[in-house]
Formats: C-alpha cells, sequence, structure tokens
C-alpha cells in the first residue's frame, strides 16, 4: 500500500514512521510512505500557503490552490502508475474534526485502497473548497489540535495494521479491543505476585475452556463499565 502525505510540517513524520511496526511494514515493503512539503507547491516567494480569511476574523487559512496542485501532481506520478483508472485503487483524505470519526471499520476499509492521499491542514482551518478535491474528511476525535499532522499519523498507523502481513501475529488484530465491538480482557504476565497484587487463579489453572469464559466475562463487565455505548451499537465492526 502506498500512502502519500501533504503537509507543512513533513520534519515531524520520521519519528513515527521510522520505528516498531510502520518501521518494519516499510522495509518490508508492504508500505511506501511518501512525504510531501505543500509549501513546495506555493507560487509565493516567500513559499506562503495561507492568507487572511475572507469576511475578517482572527486567524489565518489555507489555500486552496496549492493544496488542488499537490494532489494533482501526486496523481499524475502515484496514482497513474498503478492505473488509477480503475474506481476505488486511490483515496483522498482530509484530516478535519468534521470529517467522519475513525474507527475500526473506517481503518479496515481505507487498508483496503492500494494508495492513499492524506492532506494534513493547519492554522485556524483550510479553505472550504479543499473538500470538493478530497474524496472523504476523517476525525480522529472531538478535540481541536493545532494540526493534521497527528492525526495524520494515528490514521497511518491504525489503517497499517490491517495490511496483511504487517502484524506478525494475524490472530492479534481479531482478539484486540473493538474487533468483536468489545474492550479487551485484562492480561497479564510475570511475576506472579506483584506488591501484593495477584494474577487471577484461573489464568495459572491451564484450563483453556475456564480461561476463554472468563476473558469473555471480563470483556462484557469492561465494556459494561467503561464502554456501554459499544453495547448499543455496534461501531467500527
Ligand atoms: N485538526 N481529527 C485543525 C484536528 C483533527 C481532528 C485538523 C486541527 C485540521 C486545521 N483532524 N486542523 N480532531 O483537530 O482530524
Amino acid at each position: 500500500m502506498r500512502i502519500d502525505v501533504i503537509t507543512i510540517f513533513p520534519d515531524m513524520f520520521p519519528g513515527v514512521l521510522g520505528a516498531s511496526m510502520l518501521k518494519r511494514a516499510q522495509e518490508a515493503g508492504l508500505l511506501q510512505v511518501q512525504l510531501h512539503d505543500l509549501r513546495d507547491y506555493s507560487h509565493d516567494k516567500h513559499r506562503k500557503v495561507d492568507d487572511r480569511p475572507y469576511g475578517g476574523g482572527p486567524g489565518m487559512v489555507m489555500r486552496v490552490e496549492p493544496i488542488a496542485e499537490a494532489l494533482e501532481a501526486i496523481r499524475s506520478t502515484a496514482c497513474a502508475a498503478h492505473g488509477e483508472a480503475a474506481p476505488g485503487t486511490c483515496q483522498r483524505i482530509l484530516m478535519s474534526p468534521e470529517g467522519e470519526p475513525l474507527s475500526t471499520l473506517v481503518a479496515k476499509q481505507a487498508a483496503a485502497v492500494q494508495h492513499l492521499t492524506v492532506v494534513c491542514g493547519h492554522y485556524e482551518g483550510v479553505d472550504e473548497r479543499v473538500k470538493a478535491v478530497v474524496d472523504r474528511a476523517i476525525s480522529i476525535g472531538d478535540y481541536v489540535l493545532t494540526g493534521g499532522e497527528l492525526p495524520a499519523m494515528v490514521l497511518i498507523d491504525a489503517v497499517a495494521r490491517y495490511i496483511p502481513g504487517v502484524i506478525g501475529h494475524e490472530d492479534a488484530t481479531k482478539e484486540e479491543s473493538f474487533a468483536d465491538g468489545q474492550l479487551e480482557y485484562p492480561q497479564y504476565t510475570r511475576p506472579p505476585v506483584f506488591r501484593g497484587l495477584a494474577v487471577p487463579d484461573v489464568l495459572l489453572s491451564g484450563d483453556h475452556e475456564r480461561v476463554a469464559a472468563w476473558r469473555r466475562e471480563q470483556s462484557m463487565d469492561r465494556t459494561r463499565t467503561h464502554r456501554p455505548d459499544l453495547l448499543r451499537e455496534r461501531n467500527g465492526q
């Protein structure tokens, strides 16, 4: 899978992309991430990509032309290379608090697309017409960040886990929180007692059926207590 990222802060990405699973996925050729500095698409001699809002008010707004031109440049190189004529092979995503909430379902669907291009907004926002040049907007949650870079990295991480082969242990994505619309059961490893806190006996019993039953019950109890909303509507399946 290929992911292109359009940002005014490409330096924010290498730390996240250069470690752990995302690094391994790229080394294994399962994921290719290409960063694009939006300022390269500014026609301004000061490489400006923002301007004052029409109608007045505080702050600056990201201009639509550099974003549209960056998307077009990516389309004519990367997309042409893998025959973008086929629908659903390339998807342009704007990170925005107004977007569709990121969920397991959204991440799985995005992982099934060959090529994503992610646009990171900055300043007080982006010109409304950017929405006309992307396919969808995605939000990582109901809070406002200083830019779309962290949301883009969250999206890349969430999507990468569903690229076949990225997670060595395939069962991990089936057992995890939300996979079944419920929270995960509690996990323990050595020591059996830490400062008076003991591992539940059932996990040391060696009885696989009792262990499985206990885990199902714990999952259900935790979900009821901490996230009853997950039981009411089956998000992210
Ligand atoms: N921002 N989920 C403001 C977000 C955000 C979010 C991205 C901050 C866009 C202009 N993006 N910029 N939450 O807070 O995706």
